[in-house]
């Protein structure tokens, strides 16, 4: 369970054993706060961090090796789906907001 760190959220993408997959899968955020997500690229292949129901999201593209920053905050507390639009349903992840 990943949670921000003075304001910054760290969630790496990237494959390991053939798979492609999130690292955590699992983020924590308050609600009704601004946070910065860096997403990670630490793999080889093209991914993206899309939060489902909101319209938070990284880059479209972002190539391996590179990072994405955007900022989010949700005034609802719930939980949601992030995915990489590339590689779902397998990779995707949950960020609970409360
Ligand atoms: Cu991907």
């Amino acid at each position: 369970m990943a949670t921000p760190s003075g304001g910054k959220l760290v969630i790496v993408g990237t494959e390991q054993g053939g798979r492609n997959l999130f690292i955590p899968d699992k983020a924590q955020i308050p609600v009704g706060t601004e946070i910065t997500v860096e997403f990670q690229n630490k793999g080889q292949a093209i991914h993206d961090m899309f939060i489902q129901g909101t319209n938070f999201r990284s880059d479209q593209v972002v190539q391996g090796g590179k990072n994405s920053s955007f900022k989010v905050k949700i005034d609802r507390a719930g939980s949601f789906k992030f995915i990489c639009e590339y590689h779902q349903p397998e990779m995707a992840g949950t960020l609970e907001v409360k």
